[in-house]
């Protein structure tokens, strides 16, 4: 299904009024509201693949109706997203979960949504049904050239699906490491990885990014051999100028520091860019800014400063995808949320005085600082989403729309109540 230019200009009518009075309001109480909104209409995000239909746990996965069953489906969906938010010009694809029959046509579909393609993702954490060799123990790191060229054979074929469909980047996310003390040599896993990376390495277009993603635990539960952020910056130094840190919020080890680790990657200029997701636990992958919206924020705020303190512009010399699983939510409202998420932390970071921070922090004047930092928080920043929305001929209030206009229902007499999603 298409969502007609008339039927957001109809929901983006009933709501004008009231969205212009709150938007004034806001307007008189900051002084930089109109570029904020021009930054905000800039700043795209891109939705994984994997994400548009029920990712469920171990212990099960609960379908929802109306799952897009094959790429064109998915496209379909964030084409959706993208219409009500403008938001989500992007698609994060994975292989072998997502293969395009045709890449013409997939890229051509995709364009006709208003859509691009961000980073490919390789996958070497399965088995596929066809496969030669396993990766039960590892894959970059194998302790068998045999299965480490089988993995590396595999990052080179994503590099080129996304050559053929206009991405620059791919990320690598390794399940590599141990279950038990002794089970591996760390030192040889760590240099059979570099060594194996190298090879891909070698095969990246000259304007392409590869970003290495790390992760603190599971499925490997005594070590993984990309298992924070210092492993990761190591590899992608040895590896040299186009190789990058990812950070995916929900692969760190309770309380970690992350607004300190984006800060420092940005200053290396290593920093390649986010898998957005929250938690309470582990690798939850729930919505954004659902748990701690206030650590998005503290890392948004290191990423204005940080970004402008390198001249960098903030909405494509970053890499901005989110990773979630959806388990009892409907996958797109759930995106919806975390794709507002993101721009709020985005919007109330750009709030912030950074001469007068400054100025606290050389003071030592931490009150102030404090008192800085949360001022922005808790500003009520929707009403500038909201009209880098209707700038763009998006919907006043996405998920709003989405429910009025039975988007989901729709789906479902398209694609039937059965249809499952292709991947998890
Ligand atoms: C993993 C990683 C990685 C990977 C994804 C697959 O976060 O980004 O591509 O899940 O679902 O946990
Ligand atoms: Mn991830
Ligand atoms: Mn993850």
């Amino acid at each position: 299904m298409r969502i007609q230019k008339q039927e957001i200009e109809k929901h983006n009518g009933k709501l004008l009024s009231r969205h212009q009075r709150k938007l004034k309001q806001l307007s008189n109480e900051i002084p930089n509201a109109q570029k904020i909104i021009r930054k905000l209409i800039d700043f795209q995000i891109a939705i994984p693949s994997w994400a548009l239909g029920t990712g469920g746990t171990r212990f099960g996965r609960f379908s929802g109706p109306g799952e897009p069953g094959s790429l064109e489906q998915k496209i379909e969906d964030i084409g959706l997203l993208h219409t009500l938010n403008k938001s989500s010009g992007a698609v994060s694809l994975h292989i072998p979960w997502d293969i395009p029959t045709s890449n013409r046509k997939i890229k051509a579909l995709a364009a006709e949504h208003g859509l691009k393609f961000d980073a490919v993702n390789s996958n070497t954490f399965q088995d596929q049904p066809r496969q030669k060799l396993s990766y039960k123990f590892g894959s970059l790191q194998h302790v068998n050239a045999k299965v480490r060229q089988q993995a590396i054979d595999h990052n080179i074929e994503v590099i080129k699906y996304g050559k053929a469909l206009g991405s620059n980047s791919i990320t690598v996310w390794l399940s590599d490491g141990s279950c038990f003390p002794g089970q591996l040599n760390f030192r040889k896993a760590f240099q059979r990885t570099l060594e194996s990376l190298e090879e891909i390495y070698a095969a990246l277009p000259s304007n392409w990014k590869m970003f290495v993603e790390y992760k603190a635990f599971e499925p490997n539960f005594y070590s993984m051999t990309v298992g924070d952020w210092g492993q990761s910056y190591l590899f992608a130094s040895k590896l040299g100028p186009k190789a990058y840190t990812l950070v995916d919020l929900g692969h760190h080890l309770p309380n970690a520091n992350i607004e300190q680790i984006v800060s420092l990657l940005l200053m290396e200029g290593k920093l390649g860019g986010f898998h957005f997701n929250d938690s309470k636990y582990g690798d939850d992958d729930l919505t954004v800014g659902s748990i701690n919206p206030y650590q998005l924020f503290l890392i948004f705020n290191e990423l204005v400063e940080g970004m402008d303190a390198r001249n960098m512009n903030h909405s494509t010399d970053l890499g901005w995808m989110i990773d979630a699983s959806h388990n009892v939510k409907d996958p797109l409202e759930d995106l919806l949320q975390s794709v507002e998420a993101i721009k709020i932390a985005y919007a109330q970071a750009l709030l912030i005085d950074r001469r007068e921070l400054n100025r606290a922090q050389e003071n030592n004047d931490v009150a102030r600082a404090q008192e800085i930092l949360q001022q922005a928080y808790r500003t009520d920043v929707r009403p500038l989403l909201a009209e880098a929305r209707l700038k763009s001929g998006a919907a006043l209030q996405p998920i709003q729309l989405f429910r009025e206009l039975n988007v989901r229902k729709q789906l479902v007499s398209e694609r039937g109540s059965k249809a499952v999603a292709t991947g998890l």
